[in-house]
């Protein structure tokens, strides 16, 4: 039977990020995807000028429709943009039959706020617990933990914390370190794996935690166990940067055609 994955993100009309990103990385990696839409963006590689949200009503019924009908087998969240929406998703995910990825998305590359801050605390407080995988990069975590994640040390200590908090598992992205892209991943059963990365120096990185999620998501809807999903999709992403195709006159996307 084919792999289905669903998206709950927002809109980039760049293609480079958001559900348009998730939806491509699917379809990299063979999976069906289907996208319920949280909030439209208006932007594009250089700025972002707008983000509106969607009612939480909308955005309940787009999921129960698609859920009801094809189930996924995994599922992610983007940009969630207000506590309504949060909350609302998280009563959904209380009855998910299937992992759940939350990407806690709080500011767009060019500095644009996708999620409150009433949101961040929904966010900690509600849809963590129901959160199979939550994957902050260095500035997400240190604003979920309300403390510095800049060092190896630090992103391990920050990793126990949000398990602490109710996800079954977290995957700290080291994007922003300084010198190699080391991300940690706290599984499951409490086991660290560490995961290198070379860095590339590239302006072209728009888009890469949603990608990298996205990734994450199908490997799981596939069958994948979690370090070997999140093992792979790191190489995709590297990948995805290293190949990508610059495009735009600012950050532009990374390469979803990438080697899935
Ligand atoms: O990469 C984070 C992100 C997620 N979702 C949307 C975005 C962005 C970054 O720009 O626009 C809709």
């Amino acid at each position: 039977m084919k792999s289905v994955a669903l998206t709950i993100a927002g809109s980039d009309p760049s293609g480079g990020a958001g559900l348009q990103a998730d939806l491509k990385t699917f379809h990299q990696f063979g999976v069906y995807g289907e996208a319920a839409v949280t909030l439209i963006t208006v932007q594009n590689t250089q700025a972002v000028s707008a983000v509106e949200c969607l009612t939480p009503d909308l955005v309940v019924r787009q999921v129960q429709a698609v859920v009801s009908d094809i189930p996924p087998q995994a599922a992610k969240t983007g940009a969630l943009g207000n506590a309504a929406i949060v909350q609302a998703v998280a009563d959904l995910a209380a009855t998910f039959q299937f992992p759940l990825v939350v990407d806690p998305v709080m500011i767009s590359k060019h500095g644009a706020p996708l999620l409150d801050e009433p949101a961040r605390r929904a966010l900690l407080e509600n849809l963590l617990p129901r959160a199979f995988l939550l994957t902050p990069n260095l500035h997400e975590a240190a604003a979920l933990t309300a403390s510095p994640v800049d060092t190896l040390y630090q992103m391990r200590k920050a990793a126990e914390k949000l398990k602490q908090c109710g996800a079954r598992a977290v995957l700290i992205k080291g994007g922003h370190l300084p010198g190699e892209a080391t991300d940690v991943l706290l599984a499951e059963d409490g086991a660290f794996h560490i995961l290198h990365g070379e860095r590339f120096d590239t302006p072209h990185t728009h888009g890469t935690g949603c990608t990298y999620s996205a990734a994450i998501t199908a490997l799981l809807a596939i069958g994948l166990s979690l370090p070997d999903a999140v093992a792979r999709a790191k190489k995709f992403i590297s990948e995805a940067i290293r190949t990508n195709p610059a495009l735009g006159k600012g950050c532009g996307p990374v390469n979803h055609h990438a080697q899935a």
